[in-house]
């Protein structure tokens, strides 16, 4: 486990005291995987899946060539043109001036999206590249909407109250690749502080459900209740399952979405990667606490919004701001 270095003993303690849960969705018996999935949700709004069913296969190629694009000399990466804020980025993250250690490719997911991966093609992406993110992508989709599935079931409501906002024709999905490149003294002169320094700052996801797959090297960091930074064991078998914003007001509270960030690549070769699947509703669906998942004696905490208005929320603040604040009823 990689702990920060100025941190003291006690500390270290603290963060040791927490597992991540780990789910094998493998598992015969669904309605105690359902279980394990709710009450990571509730406690963590974070958790890795193993056996998830996604071929080996699909991951490495996504890895290989999202790889083989990140080689690339910059002026090649540069050439992806896309209305911001998709497309190649280098050290900036979305349209309020927030940075970071790391370049990235932000993609659209649905077909008849005007950015939609195929049709940012440049000269420096293949067609080979796009159909890659095209399997990927419907591969984890489908592990999505598994995973709401069971957390559905495991709430004692029908799957379909979580999983048509991923299957419905106009999802509004994205698709991320990060890379972090190994950090060096001379590569940010100025932030340069060995073992905390920010690859990509503390933030929620927005949408409902996001899957993270990342190579071996450490990095991704969650915020525990009581405050502390907890390092996720980089694992390219498993999947992180991160709670998103929308499902914490889907379930009235209940689920957690989790702050994370991660760490600058501290490793001295190796190229850190995450590639990373949000899964949000068509823009124009109506956000709040289905009927059936409300209870008596809690009145709903959040005003009903449109993912287009949280999403425009989102992107006229920080990375970091507490966005649900702002449609809080109480
Ligand atoms: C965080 C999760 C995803 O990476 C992302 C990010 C988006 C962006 O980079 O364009 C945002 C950020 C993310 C939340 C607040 C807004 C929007 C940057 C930012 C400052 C693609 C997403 O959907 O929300």
């Amino acid at each position: 486990m990689v702990v920060a270095t100025q941190m003291s003993p006690i500390h270290v303690e603290k963060i040791r005291e927490i597992k991540i849960p780990t789910i094998d969705l493998s598992g015969k018996e669904s309605s105690q995987v359902s279980k394990l999935i709710v009450e990571a949700c509730e406690e963590y709004g974070f958790f890795k899946v193993i056996n998830h069913g996604v071929p080996h296969h699909i991951i490495k190629t996504m890895k290989d060539e999202s790889f083989h694009f990140f080689r690339k000399p910059l002026p090649e990466k540069q050439r992806v043109v896309s209305t911001k804020p998709f497309g190649y980025g280098n050290k900036n993250i979305g349209l309020s001036g927030d940075t970071g250690e790391l370049e990235y490719l932000l993609l659209q997911t649905n077909p008849n999206a005007i950015d939609h991966n195929s049709k940012l093609i440049s000269s420096s992406i293949a067609s080979r590249f796009s159909s890659t993110v095209d399997k990927y992508v419907e591969a984890v989709r489908g592990l999505a909407c598994e995973i709401l599935a069971l957390m559905a079931k495991g709430m004692g409501v029908p799957p379909s109250v979580f999983t048509t906002f991923l299957t419905d024709n106009d999802t509004d999905s994205l698709f991320r690749l990060n890379h972090y490149p190994p950090l060096t003294a001379t590569s940010s002169s100025s932030s340069f502080h060995r073992g905390n320094t920010i690859g990509f700052g503390e933030h929620s996801d927005p949408q409902i459900l996001t899957l993270l797959a990342s190579n071996g090297v450490p990095g991704l960091q969650i915020l525990s209740g009581n405050g502390n930074w907890v390092p996720v064991n980089p694992d390219p078998q498993a999947f992180c399952v991160i709670v998103g914003d929308l499902l914490q007001v889907m379930t009235n509270g209940r689920f957690k979405s989790v702050r994370h960030r991660a760490m600058a690549n501290m490793s001295t070769r190796e190229g850190r990667l995450s590639m990373v699947f949000f899964g949000g509703p068509p823009p124009q669906t109506t956000i709040t606490c289905p009927p059936e998942l409300l209870k008596i004696n809690k009145p709903p905490l959040y005003k009903p919004f449109t993912w287009a208005e949280y999403k425009s929320h989102a992107y006229a603040h920080r990375l970091g701001e507490s966005r649900l604040d702002h449609f809080k009823l109480f």
